[in-house]
């Protein structure tokens, strides 16, 4: 997978990202791992490991995907999480669409036949089915799992995208400008195992609130 480049982005992240990059060693991918400066903890958590760091200029996970993505120079992104719960054996399937062009977008999916989360809340299940209707019903999106975010994309047409949330918000920001400008975006299954460890960072009721006004906003503004 030698035109693929990871983007992780990380926040507090020093018991988990070690042993995803550990993990990912055998699949000789690029990597940039993009944080806050003031994150040494993760900083000096992964030295030892062949990636790109990046710092990001403002704060939050959109902010650091955006910054994160500008810098890819393959032809092909994907976002992964530095929590362990995306496992990299499925790389392969979603890259394999890519490079076949079935897709300029393909998504990971937790809710299809052969698919599985160990990560999920009884709030956030409900919470990314109400979201993932609402990008079925208002913007056409053919996805079945709107705020997962393990996507893996052609870089050409996301950097041509106008993203600009800094926020979770990211989420739904890419698929919905993505189907706007006419890409394809397809599903396929994925098993989203636990975090190895630490916090999780999205507050349900704070984010969601801030996904439900970011797609209302884009709704009237597109
Ligand atoms: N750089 C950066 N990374 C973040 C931020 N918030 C979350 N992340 C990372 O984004 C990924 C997803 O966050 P996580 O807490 O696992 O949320 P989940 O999707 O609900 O499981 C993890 O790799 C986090 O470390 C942030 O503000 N800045
Ligand atoms: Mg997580």
């Amino acid at each position: 997978m030698e035109n693929l480049t990871l983007v992780i982005p990380a926040k507090n992240e020093k018991e988990s990202l070690p042993n995803v990059l550990n993990e990912l060693k055998k699949y000789n991918l690029n990597i940039i791992v993009v944080l806050e400066k003031e994150d040494l903890d993760t900083i000096n958590s992964i030295k030892e490991y062949n990636c790109k760091i990046l710092y990001q200029i403002n704060k939050g996970y959109g902010d650091a995907l955006l910054q994160g993505i500008r810098n890819v120079k393959t032809n092909f992104f994907c976002v992964f999480n530095a929590d362990g719960s995306f496992n990299p054996v499925e790389l392969q399937n979603m890259y394999d669409h890519a490079l076949k062009g079935n897709a300029d977008f393909i998504f990971g999916s937790r809710y299809m036949n052969g698919a599985l989360s160990e990560d999920d809340t009884i709030i956030t299940f409900i919470g990314n089915k109400i979201f993932t209707f609402i990008g079925k019903v208002f913007f056409s999106l053919p996805i079945s799992d709107i705020l997962y975010t393990f996507v893996l994309g052609n870089t050409q047409k996301v950097n041509k995208l106008q993203l600009e949330e800094k926020s979770f918000s990211f989420c739904v920001e890419l698929p919905i400008l993505a189907k706007k400008s006419n890409h394809k975006l397809i599903s396929v299954p994925s098993h989203e195992r636990m975090r190895i460890a630490g916090k999780k960072k999205v507050n349900a009721f704070k984010d969601g609130f801030l996904i439900l006004i970011s797609m209302i906003k884009i709704y009237f503004k597109y």
